[in-house]
């Protein structure tokens, strides 16, 4: 409300001028605190390592939690009173709570994709400081993620909706599947805008758009405005990631947090390449060459 509130009072230009980050700020720190108090594991080995990237100034962007408060504010809905006459189900959380409870999840859930991420990509930087595979091992990071997907689907549980339960651990499947197409992206058959895209959903945008739904639904929304909030979010991660792999080429280590030109030194064809190979289709037998030497790094970056 209060958000919807201060918007109300902005002229249009002021609106296009508003930090999201801004606006839910007082919520990000909550979910902060939250989400160090969900990852405490008992053996001090693996609760070092959970909370490796819970801490405070290395937590990321938040930009999934930040989505997924706003979208919560924009379908805020009071809850439908107990049929029964009873007040409510004990373990039944004020709805604003339960929203929170999915951005907490969602954050985990990514949290824990980048932890394998970084062991199947082997890198040594994330968010400005050592991967954690890099600081503890593989193995450690390994679990430290196995821990964090516990800690999520605990707390999706509690939420006691099947739907949106299904829809979170679906996603799972889709970031597993995204990651198996991206290791194929290169290969002549696969080298298509189509299959970009594809793979794009299931990495990035499908768990930017299921959280939203997920939102909609707990908003007690239809499944016409559900719909439309999953829509947002697949645009929005799509947007996301596509900019992602442009700033891959273009940023440096400082500004991402973690090296340049990761995709093509692990030989992963993004949308910068495939519409130089569009434009240039001799690009392609640079590509069937592979990247492990440098020099034919170079030369691709030069069509670039
Ligand atoms: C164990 C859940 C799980 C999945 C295993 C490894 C894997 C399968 C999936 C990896 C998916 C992945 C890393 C997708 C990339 C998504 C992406 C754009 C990450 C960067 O997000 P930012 O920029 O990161 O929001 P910060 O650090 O700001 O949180």
């Amino acid at each position: 409300y209060s958000i919807r509130h201060q918007i109300h009072h902005q002229t249009a230009v002021e609106v296009e001028q508003l930090d999201p980050f801004s606006l839910v700020a007082d919520e990000l720190s909550v979910l902060a605190n939250k989400l160090r108090s969900m990852v405490i594991a008992e053996v001090p080995k693996l609760a070092s390592a959970a909370e490796y990237f819970f801490k405070l100034g290395v937590e990321g962007k938040r930009f999934r939690p930040t989505v997924l408060l706003l979208m919560a504010s924009a379908l805020h809905m009071p809850l439908p009173e107990p049929s029964d006459g009873s007040v409510g189900d004990a373990v039944s959380l004020e709805l604003r709570t339960r929203q929170q409870c999915i951005a907490e999840i969602t954050e985990m859930i990514h949290v824990a994709s980048l932890l394998h991420d970084d062991v199947l990509d082997d890198a040594d930087t994330r968010r400005g400081i050592g991967s954690l595979n890099f600081i503890m091992g593989n193995k450690l990071a390994v679990l430290a993620g196995d821990f964090l997907l516990s800690r999520a689907c605990v707390a999706l549980a509690s939420l006691k909706n099947t739907e949106v339960v299904s829809l979170l651990a679906t996603v799972v499947e889709h970031l597993v599947t995204g990651e198996t197409m991206q290791m194929t992206s290169s290969s002549d058959q696969h080298c298509s805008m189509e299959y970009y895209m594809q793979k794009t959903y299931y990495k990035t945008a499908s768990l930017i758009s299921n959280s939203c739904k997920a939102i909609a639904i707990l908003a007690g929304q239809t499944t016409e405005v559900a719909m439309l909030a999953y829509e947002y979010g697949r645009n929005l991660g799509l947007a996301f990631q596509l900019i992602d792999d442009v700033l891959d080429f273009t940023g440096t280590s400082a500004s991402l947090g973690k090296g340049s030109l990761s995709d093509i030194r692990h030989g992963i064809v993004t949308a910068p390449m495939l519409f130089a190979m569009e434009e240039f289709p001799q690009l392609r037998t640079v590509v069937d060459r592979g990247f492990d030497d440098p020099a034919n790094v170079d030369l691709a970056l030069e069509y670039l």
